[in-house]
This record gives structure tokens, sequence and C-alpha cells, in this order.
């Protein structure tokens, strides 16, 4: 096993790795830009190193300075958590070359799945489920034109390179794809240094249902069900939950099954995530993650399985703890993100942390990096602090979210705990029906 673990990250999700590395006996290194000195998983870990400046594209995001200080500290592994370098292939690829392990798939299963005409390719092969499309790359307007004729209107056009809603242009008649289809190329070579598009079928009101997989590199894989991450706003999410409340147990079993037989058939190393929209009891796949998700804590309590742990002994060349049927669901979770913003404007709102007070009881989780006196830098992402609840049932679940909402304070700045506070009230979501664009009008009307 690693001695010695360097944490490329920050926040909340730098504290759950640096956890899951202390029960296994694991020192941590944090590291840090100049704005997180004061930063919580700074204080927490028992070595860091300040890597640079406070925009990200000259610390976190900084290769040299990051591989440096895990020589420096004699690393033998790096977590890239979430967003930063996390879906990197050339960051893992480096981290690999120099000697260290890097905690998560291999370089080349990252490039397969950033690329998400590569990742729909993949995914054919191995029978799962895809959005009916192009196959492959759309070379040109005629061949737009015809491709998107023979799917049927209305069409999306993406980014090859793309992924989480960047870069996509809806197009509902013939007569708009000339238009949309230089757009997105035009788009996508200016924010990806790529200009290769494809077009799908545009689903106009799914379910956003991604199933949790973890596999060993080894041919072993199992899945751990599903969440329903259907309440975004501008592609960000909101509140996610586990399971999927509108699934039957012989439909979830169904779709985890084909993940997990595609996790093992691909080789794929540690956790992914397979996206879906799911529409009228059909699902399509749209793109894999490669990387552990914040949304993760539903799946853990659900299933009762520590899924960072278990990355950061794949890495380390273990096989798979478990088999499928150690992997049992119990009861219904739910995470609501709270941001640092403006509830109604959602305008962001760091600063002087004056009060906090994180709720507790029975089947309750709060991972977060917040204290009293943190000052939030307005540089980074403002996800301040994720409320995981855990119930027998969904009922209890958005009960005891009701509850923990209302004993949870953070004072000094503004939070979006009151939305989150009028959604659990909402009767739409409490009989779960919503769709990706619900939360959106949601938003506006209430
Ligand atoms: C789609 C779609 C409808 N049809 N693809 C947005 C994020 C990116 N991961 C994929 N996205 C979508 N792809 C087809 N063929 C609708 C969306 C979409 C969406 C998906 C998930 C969650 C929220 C969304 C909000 C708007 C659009």
């Amino acid at each position: 096993m690693f001695k010695k673990v360097l944490i490329a990250n920050r926040g909340e999700i730098a504290l759950r790795i640096h956890r899951a590395c202390k029960e296994m006996g694991i020192s941590t290194v944090a590291v840090h830009s100049t704005a997180d000195s004061y930063a919580m998983h700074v204080r927490l870990a028992d070595e860091s190193v300040c890597i640079g400046p406070p925009s990200a594209a000259e610390s976190y995001l900084n290769v040299p300075a990051i591989l440096s200080a895990a020589t420096l500290t004699g690393a033998d592994a790096i977590h890239p958590g979430y967003g930063f370098l996390s879906e990197n292939a050339n960051f893992a690829r480096i981290v690999e070359e120099h000697g260290m392990a890097f905690i998560g798939p291999t370089s080349d299963s990252i490039a397969t799945m950033g690329d998400k005409v590569a990742a729909k390719d993949a995914m054919r092969a191995t029978g799962v489920p895809v959005v009916p499309g192009s196959l492959g790359a759309v070379e040109s307007v005629a061949d737009a034109s015809r491709i998107a004729g023979e799917i049927g209107y209305p069409v999306i056009v993406k980014a090859a390179s793309g992924g989480g809603g960047r870069g996509m242009k809806v197009v509902e008649h013939e007569a708009d794809i000339e238009t949309a289809f230089k757009m997105a190329s035009r788009e996508a070579e200016s924010n990806f240094g790529d200009a290769t598009v494809y077009i799908e079928k545009y689903l106009a009101h799914p379910r956003h249902v991604e199933v949790q997989v973890i596999g060993d590199g080894q041919g072993n894989a199992v899945h751990l069900f599903e969440r329903d991450c259907s309440l975004q706003r501008k592609h960000q999410k909101v509140l996610e939950e586990a399971p999927c409340p509108v699934l039957d147990d012989a439909t979830r079993e169904k779709i985890g099954t084909i993940c997990a037989e595609a996790t093992a058939k691909m080789n794929y190393r540690s956790a992914g995530t397979f996206e879906f929209l799911y529409e009228n009891g059909e699902f399509f796949f749209i793109e894999m993650n490669t990387r552990v998700q914040v949304e993760h804590p539903i799946t853990e309590m659900i299933c009762n399985f520590d899924i960072v742990a278990e990355m950061i002994r794949i890495a380390a060349g273990a096989k798979l703890s478990i088999t499928q049927e150690d992997v049992v669901m119990e009861g219904h979770a739910i995470e609501c993100r709270i941001n640092a913003e403006d509830p109604v404007s959602f305008a962001p709102s760091p600063g002087l942390i004056e009060e906090y007070h994180a709720p507790g009881g029975l089947g309750v989780r709060v991972d977060s990096a917040l204290y009293a006196g943190y000052r939030i830098p307005p540089y980074y992402d403002s996800l301040v602090a994720k409320l995981i609840v855990h119930g027998r049932n969904r009922d209890e679940a958005i009960m005891r979210l009701r509850r923990s909402l209302g004993e949870m304070a953070v004072s000094g700045i503004s939070t979006t705990i009151p939305l989150h506070q009028r959604l659990v009230d909402n009767p739409s979501f409490a009989a779960a029906d919503y769709d990706i664009h619900w939360l959106e009008s949601f938003v506006e009307t209430s």
C-alpha cells in the first residue's frame, strides 16, 4: 500500500480524500495556492506545499509545480479529486512516467472517454444502449444535413471534446442545421481546440440518471446502482438522489449489470460513471465520467461502501475488494449542494464565515471544508458544503433533509440553503415528478 498520497485538489474533496487516506494508515500531502494558506485541507494534511498564486491555472492546474511537490515530499501516489486535473489524460500519463501512481483510470481510458465520439463507440461495442445519432464525427454541412434527416428532427449538435453541456446546439428544423453545424464547429474549435462535432437525436424531457461503477483494471468490475441528477441549473447539479426514484428493481438491476459488464470488458480501472438520459422507460448513454464525482457520497450511503478508499486500493494494485453479490442497496440518500451564492440571483458570495453550525444525527453527513473564521476566496468553485442524508426510504430521507437544512447555519455570506428549503417543500419534488428542465422553471417561479 502507499505510504504517502499527494492530494491535488482543495475544499471538501481534498478533505474526503485525506479522510480515506488516514483510515488506511496513509500520510497525506496537501497542495495549495497562496489564496488557500488557511484552508482546512491544508490544516488537516500531514504536510503541505504552496504551488502557486490564486489563479487555478497557476496553482491547482500547474502540472510542474504539483509534480515537484510530489517528488519533494516523496509521495508515491496522486489523487486528483474532481475538476482541475482529474480528467487530464496527459497529467495521468506524466504522473506515472514520474514513477508515481495516478489514483484514477489509465491515461488511455481518460483520453477515450474525453472524446465523446470515441466514448460512444466504445459503449456500442460493449452493449451499452447509446442515444441514436451519427456514427463518428460529422465532417461537413452536407453530412450534417443527411444524418439529421436520417435521425429525424429535433437533433442536437455537440462538440466531440466538449461534455457537461458546453457547446451544444438544439436544431428543430432542417432549415437551421447549416448554421448550427457551423456555429457548433467554430465554438468547439475556439473552446476545445478541436472543431469535431457529432449529432444526436434530441430528447426533449429526459431524466439524467447515472450509474456508478468501479473496476480494478484486472477484469473485475461492479456497479453501485444509480443516481438521479436531473435537478440542475445551467448544467450545475443542485440536488442529487440515489437510487433514481422512478426505476423499478428489475430495470435498475438490468442497467447496472450492463454497465458493470461494460466496465469489465473495457478493463476499466478505478471509479467511473455512465451518464444516461432516461426517457419513456429507455436508457440512452451520453457520456462517461472518469473521476470520483461530487455526488459520490449518496452512492456510498445507499451501498455502505467507501468509493475513495477502493480507488486508492486499486491504484496500489489490489483486486476489487467486493463482488456484485456484496453490493446491497439499502434505503435512500439525497445530497444538497450548498454554494456560497445568493439563493435567488446565484451571484457568488465569497467572504468571511462568521458562524458555522453543521447539522448532525442519525443518517446525516456533511462533507465540507468550512469552519468559523474561514474566509472563502473568490477564485474557485462556489461549492462550500454537501449535506447528505440517508433514510430507510425516500420519505424518511426528505423529512431528515428538511430537519437538517433547518439546523444548518452559515453566517457572514449568502448560501443556497434557502433554495434547498423551498425545494424540499415542493410537491413535485416530493412526488419525484421532475425532468432535466424542471429545476430551471422552479427557480424562475419560486
Ligand atoms: C442531451 C440532451 C437531450 N438530447 N442529449 C447536457 C449536458 C451534457 N452532459 C449532455 N446534455 C444534454 N444532452 C440529447 N441527445 C439534453 C441535455 C441537457 C441536460 C442533460 C442532463 C442534465 C441537464 C441537462 C440540461 C439541459 C440539456
